[in-house]
C-alpha cells in the first residue's frame, strides 16, 4: 500500500515525442480503421469509475477514479473481424512498449481508454494525455502513453511478459505475478534471461507462446506447467518432473525428455521430431486428440512423430490404447 497522495511511477518515465500530436489509432483486425485526435476521442461517451490499482511488485493504492473512454464503445466504431482475439495495446516510447490482453476478457472488465484522473487531465509521468487502464488485472496490462491498439489473431507477449517472465493473464485474484507461483520479480527475471529452469521448483508454471529454444530444464520440478505453443527447440527436459504437463502445439524438435515424468503429460499437435523420451514415464501421457474431443476447430490435434523420434517400445506400452496405436503408426510411417 502507498501512502494517501503518493503515485509511484513504475517503468518508462517518460514518453518518445510527446511534442507531436496524440492521434489514438485502432488497427489490425478490424473493418474500419479509426485515427482519433484528443478532441474527436473526447467526442466518445465518458465512463468513470474509483478502482484499486495492484502493481505486481506489491504496492497498491486505494480508491483511483480515472475518466476515459471504453474500449467496448471504441470496438463498436472500429468493428474486430472475426479472426480478432486478442487487443495489443502500444505505446509511444522508445522502446515501443507494449501489452495484449485476450479482447474479451478486456471488454468484460470494462478496459478504459483514460484521459483523466481524480478530474484532472492525466500527467505525462503517469500516462498522460493517454493511458490505457485495465481494472481488476495488475497495473501492467495498463499501458502508458497509449499510441495505438492492434487487434491480433494469435497472442504477442507484452514487454514485462516477455521479457521479465511476467504472467500473462495477470490476474491479481488469482495472484498472477509471475509466470510460476511464489517465484520473485528477480527469479523470473532471472530464470527468462539465462533460459535454465534447471533444479528449480516451478510447478504450475505457464510459459504458453514464449520462445524458449535450448531451454535447460534439467531435474526442474514441473508438475502441471504450461507449455502450449512454446518454441523449445533442443530443450533440456531430462529428470524433470513434467507430470500433467501441457505441451499443446509445442515446438519440441530435438529436445531431450530422458528419464523424465511425463505421465498424464499433453504433447497434442507437438513437434516431436528427434525428440529422445528414453528412460521416461509415460502413463497416461497423450500424443493425439481426436477431433471430436476438440470443440474449438473440430480437427484432430496429432503430435508429429516419426523414425527421429525415439519411443522405445517399453516406454510406448503403458499408452492408453488410441494413442498407443497413434504413436506406432507415426513411428513406421511418419
Ligand atoms: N509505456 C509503459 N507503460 C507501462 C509501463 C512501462 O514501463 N511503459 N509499466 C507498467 C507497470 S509495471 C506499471 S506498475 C504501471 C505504472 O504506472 P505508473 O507509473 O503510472 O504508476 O504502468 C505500466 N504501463
Ligand atoms: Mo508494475
Amino acid at each position: 500500500m502507498v501512502a494517501p497522495g503518493k503515485w509511484p511511477i513504475i517503468g518508462e518515465r517518460e514518453p518518445a515525442a510527446l511534442d507531436k500530436p496524440w492521434n489514438l489509432k485502432l488497427l489490425g483486425q478490424v473493418k474500419n480503421e479509426i485515427e482519433l485526435s484528443l478532441d474527436q476521442l473526447s467526442n466518445f461517451p465518458q465512463t468513470s469509475f474509483t478502482i484499486d490499482i495492484h502493481c505486481v511488485t506489491r504496492w497498491s493504492k486505494f480508491d483511483v477514479t480515472f475518466s476515459g473512454v471504453l474500449l467496448r464503445d471504441l470496438l463498436e466504431t472500429a468493428l474486430p473481424t472475426e479472426d480478432a482475439k486478442f487487443a495489443s495495446f502500444i505505446a509511444r516510447s522508445t522502446r515501443d512498449h507494449s501489452t495484449t490482453m485476450e479482447i474479451q476478457p478486456a471488454i468484460t472488465c470494462n478496459t478504459l481508454i483514460a484521459t483523466h484522473v481524480e478530474g484532472q487531465p492525466l500527467e505525462t509521468a503517469h500516462g498522460g494525455p493517454i493511458r490505457s487502464v485495465v481494472p481488476d488485472r495488475y497495473f501492467y496490462k495498463s499501458v502508458k502513453w497509449l499510441d495505438r491498439i492492434e487487434l491480433l489473431a494469435k497472442d504477442r507477449l507484452g514487454f514485462w511478459e516477455a521479457e521479465s517472465g511476467y504472467h500473462n493473464s495477470a490476474d491479481p485474484w488469482q495472484e498472477q505475478r509471475y509466470m510460476a507461483a511464489g517465484i520473485d520479480r528477480r527469479l523470473s527475471i532471472q530464470l527468462i534471461a539465462k533460459r535454465d529452469f534447471s533444479n528449480h521448483d516451478l510447478r504450475s508454471i505457464d510459459c504458453s507462446d514464449r520462445e524458449l529454444n535450448h531451454l535447460s530444464a534439467h531435474s526442474a520440478s514441473l508438475r502441471d506447467a504450461k507449455f502450449n505453443r512454446t518454441q523449445l527447440i533442443g530443450a533440456d527436459f531430462s529428470n524433470a518432473n513434467l507430470s500433467n504437463a501441457h505441451f499443446v502445439r509445442a515446438n519440441l524438435r530435438n529436445a531431450d525428455f530422458t528419464n523424465a515424468d511425463v505421465e498424464g503429460a499433453d504433447f497434442s499437435g507437438a513437434d516431436l521430431r528427434g525428440v529422445d523420451f528414453s528412460g521416461s514415464s509415460l502413463i497416461g501421457s497423450s500424443f493425439f486428440q481426436p477431433a471430436e474431443s476438440n470443440s474449438v476447430s473440430g480437427q484432430p490435434i496429432a503430435a508429429i512423430i516419426d523414425s527421429s523420434t525415439t519411443l522405445p517400445d517399453e516406454i510406448i506400452s503403458p499408452l492408453f490404447p488410441a494413442q498407443l496405436e497413434y504413436v506406432k503408426r507415426q513411428l513406421l510411417t511418419g
